[in-house]
């Protein structure tokens, strides 16, 4: 049978140290993780895992295989296109709202709960939980038994934090420290990890879901790991006057044509800045958009602003697919 690396889940081989999976051939014999994952354990070295796109392939698995799934999203990749993959797998499963330790304080998880029923039409159970702070981590042990549930899998799109969450559990139920490998660059879990917890409980890691376009290039990870918040975010919001435009690094420009109020909701490691002139256009093409009163414009694999009254805003950015225009979670009126 072929040898699995236990951090990313791969088949081992020594044949060709640019696949996945290379072990040099001396260390083969004894190998429980591939070299790259080796390299990320020890060195934190980051490298760029370009993998085909196995969406499809992973959701086909999933509907055929699985009794039940945990399906991890992040407060800040809650969009259509993380949804409707939830929405694809057809498995009974529950919602899990990953790493709250980022969503500040004042955001009730009622408030988060009440608009994702209504905003996405969910229907399934929602659950907020965090490896970070050891939040809601038993939950899902807990779960299977009174399911009676021999196994389930962890789904989500990459750096949604499961691999993270299994080795929490893995090391709250028989001590056993970080077994999967993690980091922020995208793509850690190449293949389906099964761990056992119990005689008779396992629970399946997953390769992240990955996004159609991203903000950043693959190898800017730099701006990949101050993407992914390590902090509470610190939503900072700009009162806006005509002709003021607020820019996001060198990533979007975005000017609304009146007077607004704009809450940036993005990792606090992003440099936001208010600037009165047309100096700093981006290199982008602008776009127009209209937006109604209260809502949020998305940036896939960014996060979302906040815009309190209707206008036309003028936008700038790399890709305008990933930008998409929805009624706001703090939109009290639709709570
Ligand atoms: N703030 C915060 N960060 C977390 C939490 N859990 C995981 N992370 C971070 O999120 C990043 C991704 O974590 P992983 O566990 O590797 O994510 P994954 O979903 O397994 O990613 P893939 O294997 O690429 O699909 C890492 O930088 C983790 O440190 C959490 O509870 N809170
Ligand atoms: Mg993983």
């Amino acid at each position: 049978m072929n040898k699995k690396c236990q951090g990313c889940g791969t088949i081992l081989q020594y044949q060709n140290p640019e696949q996945l999976g290379f072990v040099p051939a001396s260390k083969f014999n004894d190998a429980i993780y591939c070299e790259r994952c080796y390299k990320i354990i020890h060195y934190s070295q980051k490298q760029v895992t370009l993998l085909p796109n196995i969406n499809n392939y992973i959701i086909e698995t999933i509907n055929k295989k699985a009794k039940y799934v945990f399906f991890l999203i992040d407060f800040l990749n809650i969009n259509t296109e993380t949804i409707n993959t939830f929405k694809n797998i057809h498995v009974p499963k529950t919602l899990i709202i990953s790493k709250i330790d980022i969503i500040p304080k004042s955001i009730k998880k009622e408030t988060i709960t009440n608009w994702l029923e209504k905003n996405y039409r969910l229907k399934e159970d929602i659950i907020f939980q965090s490896t970070k702070k050891n939040f809601n981590t038993k939950f899902i042990t807990k779960y299977l038994e009174e399911h009676h549930l021999k196994e389930c899998y962890i789904l989500g799109f990459t750096n949604s934090g499961k691999s993270s969450l299994i080795n929490k559990i893995s090391k709250l139920n028989n001590n056993q420290n970080s077994i999967i490998t993690t980091s922020s660059i995208p793509n850690t879990t190449i293949d389906f990890i099964k761990i056992p917890l119990t005689p008779s409980l396992s629970i399946i890691d997953s390769p992240g879901f990955t996004y159609q376009s991203t903000i950043y290039q693959p190898d800017d990870f730099n701006l990949i790991s101050r993407i992914n918040p390590s902090k509470t975010l610190n939503p900072i919001t700009y009162q806006t006057k005509d002709n003021t435009s607020i820019l996001v690094e060198n990533l979007i420009r975005i000017t609304p044509n009146s007077h607004n109020s704009l809450t940036f909701y993005l990792s606090n490691d992003l440099k936001l800045e208010r600037i009165f002139d047309d100096k700093k256009l981006l290199p982008y093409s602008q776009l127009e958009i209209k937006i109604e009163d209260n809502s949020d414009i998305v940036i896939k694999s960014l996060g979302f602003i906040n815009i309190k009254k209707a206008c036309t805003l003028k936008m700038q950015i790399n890709n305008p697919s990933l930008i998409e225009i929805r009624p706001s979670l703090f939109n009290r009126a639709g709570e």
